[in-house]
């Protein structure tokens, strides 16, 4: 995984989409866990969009002069925006978190993980319109003719806590992720965002289609297009478990659309080698925590 020194340093070139692909999910992997580097970037970009403004202003620079102030923006980004003020990546807590990062956060910072439960009872999918559900890990429309045009299906699926975490436990960032996955059509093009929603239920039933999502919990895109490395930040919905004493947190995963109702299967499939089968590890939990 990049460390945040890493992230300050390709911070330009992710922003001017100048990244080669795999690095540029590395990358994203990094912010949908970070919310130091989501500042730093999202600072970044305000910053290079005043300057991309100063030319067209009867005020602004001259040609000449905004010219060496990009090249020397490009250059040193960090250096600039530090000379403009702005915040640093100071508390940033991944991959290279330095010790004074560790007593900031209270104490020793680490990685812990789970995974789906790969349970029947607590997994599978259901469709929207008529009662029935499923116990493969898919999403999108168009997945049985006899199923009615634009209709489609959504996934539900129940992961454990890390057995490191306890009610002491400081939770800093949590990831959700989606390691492997098939498409079968256009479901990105065709039905928008691939979307994870935090909801709690006690067993899986094609009830849970409108599901209320938690209150103030996690609601996050998981990608936008194929290809796309599947992750989303649900830190809110690890927090969410611990202080109710849950030892699970739950999601239903869908697109933004049900259905294109284009008469043609628009899928994406969580487990590559049989689509019906739920097992553990279709679905991932990295959860960044010390102890307090
Ligand atoms: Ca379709």
């Amino acid at each position: 995984m990049l460390s945040c020194k890493d992230m300050t340093d390709l911070a330009t070139e992710y922003t001017e989409g100048a990244l080669p692909r795999w690095r540029s999910l590395s990358y994203r992997m990094h912010l949908a866990m970070c919310g130091h580097c989501r500042r730093y970037v999202a600072q970044l970009r305000r910053t290079a969009e005043a300057l991309r403004q100063l030319a067209p202003h009867p005020s602004g620079l001259d040609p000449d002069t905004r010219e060496s102030v990009m090249a020397a923006f490009r250059s040193s980004s960090a250096v600039l925006l530090l000379g403009l003020g702005v915040a640093s990546l100071s508390g940033c807590p991944l991959g290279g978190a330095s010790n004074d990062d560790d007593d900031e956060m209270g104490g020793d910072v680490e990685t812990v993980s789970s995974e789906n439960v790969g349970d029947e009872s607590l997994e599978g999918h259901t469709p929207r319109g008529f009662q029935g559900q499923g116990t493969g890990l898919f999403t999108g429309d168009n997945i049985n003719p006899n199923f009615p045009d634009g209709d489609g299906v959504q996934i539900f699926t129940t992961l454990e806590m890390p057995a490191e975490i306890d009610a002491d436990t400081a939770v800093h960032s949590a990831i959700l992720r989606l390691p492997d996955y098939s498409t079968n059509g256009s479901p990105f093009a065709d039905l928008g965002d691939l979307n994870a929603q935090e909801i709690v239920f006690d067993a899986f039933s094609s009830a849970l289609w409108d599901a209320e999502v938690v209150a103030d919990g996690a609601d996050c895109v998981l990608g936008s297009e194929d290809g796309d490395l599947l992750a989303c930040d649900v830190t809110t919905a690890v927090r969410n478990s611990i202080e109710v004493g849950r030892d699970s947190v739950q999601f239903r995963i869908r697109f933004d659309d049900a259905g294109d109702s284009d008469g043609s299967a628009d899928l994406l499939v969580l487990n590559p080698s049989d689509s019906n089968e739920v097992i553990p590890g279709l679905v991932e939990l990295d959860v960044v925590i010390s102890a307090e």
